[in-house]
């Protein structure tokens, strides 16, 4: 399925109806009083965060959301239908801004929470409202109030618990499959992950967590070098991040140097981002020549104060103890982002 982080909508909600002008009609009764009714309410436009979709493809295909309007009040005193709410389904981690000013108007942080956008104009009042003793016949009534008109842009961040970075073919999708529900496509050339993932992983100790797959990161990917950094947004919400390294001692530059790619690409991107709790992974143990490799960089990187976990997502070493370690970072890296 298409990933589209990114999209513009506009959303009308309902005008009110209008009020009725109409006066009692009834065999033996010359002149009734006012009996027009008021108008009904609009559609509001609310937005739902629905926990099934994740991506704002949906509104790539339809831009325009528009609420009904309410109907107009009608005569015996009818108040007119209120109209059903519009209900505008989005991911759960979609920000909405106003597309004019910018502004953010809502996070939609939490799963299965709504708001409503775009208030339904109120039905306007029947003539039957206007009547006082001096004017016991009013001939006017009040038109339904129109609805509002905004123009939102949205941008979905992903919540998850933990994301993964590093260089691509480190094994970030590899991982992901192993230990979550996620299913991403992994092959031996980089670039493989073109679009943020999410896996929900059942922790050693019974507690459940959410890890985001990300595209890979090359030196420069602030400046748009690679799939560029714009998938980054997808790891600002996370509590940790997982840095993924290949060890080997065959690619250039050294994996050291690797490292510090990635953590300079972190810090280009963000200095809250660059500054999460992270958990430094050597991957590929299975390979033969990585181990002397991944000695010395892991002295190097617990040298930086990094923890520092060895695992093969192939051959499952050390991925339980990966695990275990994780949750115990997300206990004490407080609350989500
Ligand atoms: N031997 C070995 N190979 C691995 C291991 N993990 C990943 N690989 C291989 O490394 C290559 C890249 O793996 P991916 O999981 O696609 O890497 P990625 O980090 O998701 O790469 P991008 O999506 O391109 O950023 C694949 O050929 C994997 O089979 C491992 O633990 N051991
Ligand atoms: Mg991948």
């Amino acid at each position: 399925m298409k990933f589209v982080d990114q999209a513009k909508i506009k959303v009308i909600s309902g005008k009110g109806g209008n009020g009725c002008i109409s006066f009692r009609r009834e065999a033996y009764v010359p002149r009734g009083g006012p009996d027009g009714g008021d108008g009904g309410k609009g559609a509001d436009v609310i937005i739902y965060a629905d926990e099934s979709l994740n991506t704002l493809l949906d509104c790539q295909y339809q831009q325009l959301y528009r609420g009904r309007h309410g109907s107009d009040g009608k005569g015996k005193n009818q108040t007119g239908r209120s109209a059903e709410d519009l209900i505008i389904k989005l991911p759960p981690g979609t920000q909405i801004f106003d597309a004019n000013t910018d502004e953010l108007i809502v996070d939609l942080d939490e799963p299965n929470s709504s708001v409503i956008i775009a208030k339904g104009g109120r039905g306007g009042q029947g003539n039957t409202k206007f009547a006082t003793a001096r004017t016991q016949a009013p001939r006017r009534a009040q038109p339904g109030e129109p609805g509002q008109e905004l123009d939102l842009r949205l941008e979905l961040k992903l919540i998850a618990d933990v994301g993964l970075v590093g260089l691509p073919n480190s094994g970030k999708s590899t991982l992901i499959s192993r230990v979550s529900n996620a299913r991403p496509k992994i092959a031996d050339y980089p670039f493989t992950t073109k679009v943020p993932g999410l896996g929900l992983v059942r922790g050693p100790d019974g507690r459940d967590f959410v890890m985001a797959d990300i595209p890979g990161l090359i030196e420069g990917a602030h400046d748009g070098a690679g799939m560029g950094d714009l998938f980054l947004r997808h790891i600002e919400r996370t509590r940790i991040l997982l840095h993924l390294i290949d060890p080997s001692p065959l690619d250039e530059p050294s994996a050291i140097e690797r490292f510090k790619v990635i953590m300079s690409e972190l810090a280009s991107y963000s200095y809250e981002v660059s500054h999460r709790p992270m958990i430094v992974v050597i991957t590929k143990m299975d390979i033969p020549e990585n181990k002397s490799a991944a000695e010395e960089l892991s002295k190097f990187i617990e040298e930086q104060g990094l923890p520092v976990k060895r695992i093969s997502a192939i051959s499952g070493e050390g991925v339980r103890e990966l695990l275990f370690e994780v949750s115990r970072t997300l206990q004490t890296s407080g609350a989500k982002k």
